[in-house]
């Protein structure tokens, strides 16, 4: 992602009403995180979400299939948070990694 810190989880973010300047107040934001593994996704995602998604230990990957979070709100709009498997993954390539994310967002 352009001008990202390198080992930061990233958040792409995608909005289920048309696109225009201001945030309607009831729009439903789904936010994919994304970063490299054991960076803390996950971790990020049930702190803020209250979720229970699993956290890794130790040197191996962890999350391996993107997953949905919680819905919460934050200042009166509806979040859902996508975990996704981390880059550098010990089993999946990159390229898979994104190819899973793309499908994922594709069919939501
Ligand atoms: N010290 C510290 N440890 C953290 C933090 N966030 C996560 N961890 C630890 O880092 C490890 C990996 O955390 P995860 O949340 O599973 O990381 P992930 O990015 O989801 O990893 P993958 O699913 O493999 O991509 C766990 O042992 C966490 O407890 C943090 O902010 N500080
Ligand atoms: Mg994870």
């Amino acid at each position: 992602m352009p001008g990202a810190e390198p080992g930061r989880p990233e958040a792409m973010m995608q909005s289920n009403t048309s696109a225009h300047a201001g945030l309607e107040i009831d729009e439903e934001i789904t936010i994919a995180i994304m970063g490299a593994t054991g960076s803390g996704k996950t971790t990020f995602i049930n702190t803020i979400s209250g979720s229970n998604l699993q956290v890794g230990n130790g040197l191996k990957s962890c999350t391996s299939a993107v997953e949905r979070s919680c819905h919460f709100q934050l200042f009166g709009r509806n979040i859902t948070l996508i975990d996704t498997p981390g880059f550098d993954d010990t089993t999946i390539s990159d390229t898979d990694i994104l190819k899973m994310i793309a499908a994922y967002l594709s069919t939501t």
